[in-house]
């Protein structure tokens, strides 16, 4: 649009090569929000959609929650911008302090990026230097999941198990291996909450991995707790436990990458606490400012702290940032965040809304072509069997016809994911089933 052009004209949609998007078919039939408040946007034709997936999974506090809003209005007159580059300033150790509060038991020490991919390249490069800084040098690989998704830098996308985000990107990074991912639906379909089944996948660690790269080269396991982005995968009962007990023994890092899960999702602060496995490093985003301003972070066990510290010669301890790790405006959008999930209970909110949430995702069951419904907290997915020659093709048409009917929910091949702002009532959830329902038993 130029400087001459009418606020009512439609928007030129020629330069903006947008992300994740399939941008010949947006720019022929664009959807554009206007605005957002609670529960709901609002398109620029009017039209009033339901937020089923926390717009992507991260507004845990619902849209333009006003104590955010005046928080981030209010930062901008006052530091609009130092970095804290060997500078600071107030909030991120105000921020840092309040993580840290709701942190697992001693994981104390906070760094700050801006995203979720920057937080995992962050966690794996503590994870080399820390290592290094121990004597153990040798520990450089890096074992994921496939499935997982753990953001698109080079780093996360090697570690990361969803096919097409890799294919197109070559070698990446050396010295990766994965885990199979835990999906077992010929024992676990339509599990309510955890499978009982598979926590026997957590041994192929210990059985295959370790041996063939011996447990002297791997710096670090990292896994999602549930993974979403892969299509709302639920760990088996006792896996996470178990994938514990073997880094343990090993002397491997476990990362739980919490980008999703951290900030309520399970109605704990992180899943971590949800599932009582403490991990030495956890990755965070989204949530902390309930998707308001960028801002990520990984909460760090305060021992490998204690090891940077103690072990690096005089001066910076990690030769590691980003220009804008700890902004002012995500800070302070971080406080308001945190303030109002406080204020109004919103990381305990998921445990009183699972069982109505629960009921919701397995009224799917015996609906046209769903194969399984899974759920845990307040996230949760039903699946389709695949179209004949068209893979993807039935949760795109529902993902179609919800938003005609205003409710947003988000395709993951044939899966469609639930994941709402945590304010989400009863009412709501009857709407964003309900209509979803209504598609589904259209389907051919
Ligand atoms: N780790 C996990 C577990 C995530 O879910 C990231 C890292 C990366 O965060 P950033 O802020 O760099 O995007 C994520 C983000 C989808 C979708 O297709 C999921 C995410 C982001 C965008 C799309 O469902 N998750
Ligand atoms: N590229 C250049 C040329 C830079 O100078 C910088 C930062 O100073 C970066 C990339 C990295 O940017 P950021 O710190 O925002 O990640």
């Amino acid at each position: 649009m130029n400087a001459t052009s009418k606020p009512s004209q439609p928007p030129d949609l020629e330069h903006y090569w947008m992300p994740y998007t399939n941008n010949r078919a947006f720019k022929l039939s664009p959807r554009m929000i206007a605005s957002a408040e609670g529960m709901y946007y609002t398109t620029v034709e009017g039209k009033k959609v339901l937020d089923g997936l926390a717009t992507l999974w991260c507004v845990n506090a619902g849209h333009c929650r006003p104590k955010i809003v005046e928080a981030i209005r209010k930062q901008a007159g006052i530091l609009d911008f130092s970095s804290s580059f060997s500078l600071g300033h107030p909030l991120p150790f105000e921020v840092a302090r309040r993580i840290a509060e709701l942190a697992p038991g001693g994981m104390e020490q906070i760094f700050f990026v801006n995203s979720g991919s920057e937080a995992v390249d962050t966690a794996l490069k503590i994870a080399l230097a820390y290592h290094r800084l121990k004597g153990e040098g040798t520990r450089t690989r890096f074992i994921g999941r496939e499935r997982g998704y753990h953001g698109v830098n080079l780093a996360g996308i090697s570690v990361g198990g969803v096919p097409a985000n890799r294919k197109a990107y070559g070698l990446m990074i050396p010295g990766v291996d994965h885990l199979r991912h835990t999906h077992d639906p010929a024992r676990s379909a339509f599990s309510r909450g955890q499978p009982a089944a598979g926590a026997e996948f957590a041994d192929e660690l210990e059985q295959r991995i370790i041996p063939l790269h011996d447990a002297s080269n791997i710096a670090a396991v990292i896994v999602e707790p549930v993974s979403g982005a892969g299509g709302v995968l639920v760990p088996p009962q006792g896996y996470l436990q178990r994938l514990r007990q073997i880094c343990d023994k090993h002397g491997i890092l476990l990362i739980f990458d919490e980008v999703i899960t951290g900030f309520g999702r399970l109605g704990k602060p992180f899943a971590s606490q949800y599932f009582g496995v403490t991990p030495d490093l956890i990755t965070f985003a989204k949530g902390i400012t309930s998707g308001t301003v960028p801002m990520g972070g990984v909460i760090v066990k305060q021992g490998i702290y204690d090891t940077f510290m103690q072990a690096a010669v005089n001066g910076i301890d990690f030769f590691h940032g980003y220009t804008y790790s700890g902004h002012p405006l995500a800070s302070a959008a971080a406080l308001g965040t945190l303030d109002t999930y406080a204020e109004e209970g919103l990381l305990e909110r998921a445990q009183s809304l699972a069982a109505d949430f629960e009921n919701g995702v397995h009224s799917f069951k015996g609906l046209p072509h769903v194969i399984d419904c899974r759920n845990l907290g307040l996230i949760g997915a039903i699946e389709f069997a695949p179209r004949a020659g068209a893979p993807g093709a039935r949760a795109k048409e529902v993902f179609d016809k919800c938003w005609e009917r205003g409710v947003f929910v988000r395709p993951i091949g044939d899966n469609i994911a639930f994941c709402p702002p945590l304010i989400v009532e009863k009412k709501h959830l009857d709407e964003m089933f309900g209509v979803t329902a209504e598609v589904v038993r259209g389907l051919t």
